[in-house]
């Protein structure tokens, strides 16, 4: 499976949508600020990766689904993800000027507009959720609303970063103690909004309660796995919460290797339409950038 050529050939479905959401609030009928306008897509044009929404196509047709039943939740998860990055870029949080080589978009526009092209972002994930994805039953919607709201809030995201904050200040505590902590953080952090797209785009296609058992604990791992990976590429950013301040990097490379495994196998036996998710899987911990 070239999972290069399945990106290409599905991220430009998700960049179509995510132009059309944009460009409804921007030339709609109230139309917004323009100053808003232009924070809200600062980071999403050229934006990065797209693996989140991918992964929301690929474990729709994992389960037998057409990917269109996911692409509403692949536009509310890179909306979230955007706004977890502007909010985390701020000051008073990490304070970075550059976000994929840019101006981060309090830098290029101010700081109260990141902050609310950041709120802005989140909420309109929930809305594009709610009224955009015709070929869902309401039912399976609301799920996932509720899915997207749990890994986003306080159980998830936010959650994650508040411990995250709390564990760099205290920056103490025995090796268990910590491991412990760094794994709740990167569950919360990372591994939430794999969930919600990957659990979420099989509930939007239909999947049965034990395929969405099975799709989040795969997510849950390849979530992990994922900010190992990020860790990895990132090894001397002297970041507190890094996996790499309490094993070595072999360590950390075979403990991915072990969340591949394990998430695979969740997913054993589900045939060829599971395949491109198998690859992409083998990418997020895999990968070099
Ligand atoms: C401020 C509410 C709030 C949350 C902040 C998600 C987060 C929590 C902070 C963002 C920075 C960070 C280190 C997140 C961990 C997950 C991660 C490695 C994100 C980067 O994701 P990629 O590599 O990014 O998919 P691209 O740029 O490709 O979209």
């Amino acid at each position: 499976m070239d999972v290069a050529a399945y990106m290409a050939e599905r991220i430009p479905l998700i960049d179509r949508a995510i132009e059309a959401r944009l460009d409804g609030l921007a030339n709609g009928d109230e139309a917004i600020p323009s100053a808003l306008a232009g924070a809200m897509r600062h980071l999403l044009f050229p934006g990065g990766k797209r693996l989140r929404p991918v992964m929301a196509l690929a474990a729709a047709e994992a389960v037998g689904g057409p990917a269109a039943a996911a692409l509403p939740l692949g536009v509310a998860v890179e909306f979230v993800h955007t706004y977890s990055l502007i909010h985390d870029d701020l000051p008073c949080m990490d304070d970075d000027d550059l976000r994929r080589g840019r101006p981060t978009v309090h830098k290029a526009f101010d700081e109260a507009t990141a902050v609310l092209a950041g709120d802005a972002l989140l909420t309109e994930a929930f809305a594009v959720l709610a009224d955009g994805a015709e070929e869902s039953e309401a039912s399976l919607r609301l799920a996932v609303v509720e899915l997207l709201s749990r890994s986003s809030g306080a159980l998830g995201l936010v959650g994650g970063q508040v411990d995250d904050l709390a564990f760099e200040a205290a920056g103490s505590g025995s090796a268990g103690t910590r491991a412990a902590r760094l794994a709740s953080i990167h569950a919360r952090k990372t591994a939430a909004l794999f969930r919600a797209s990957i659990e979420g785009g099989a509930t939007l296609a239909g999947a049965d309660p034990g395929k969405r058992a099975a799709l989040a604990r795969f997510a849950q791992d390849v979530g992990i796995g994922f900010q190992i990976a990020d860790d990895l590429l990132d090894a001397d950013s002297g970041e507190a919460a890094s996996i790499l301040r309490l094993q070595g990097i072999d360590d950390a490379k075979n403990g991915a290797e072990a969340l591949l495994g394990r998430a695979l196998g969740e997913i054993e036996g589900w045939g060829e339409a599971a395949e491109p998710l198998r690859a992409l899987a083998r990418f997020a911990i895999r990968r070099e950038r």
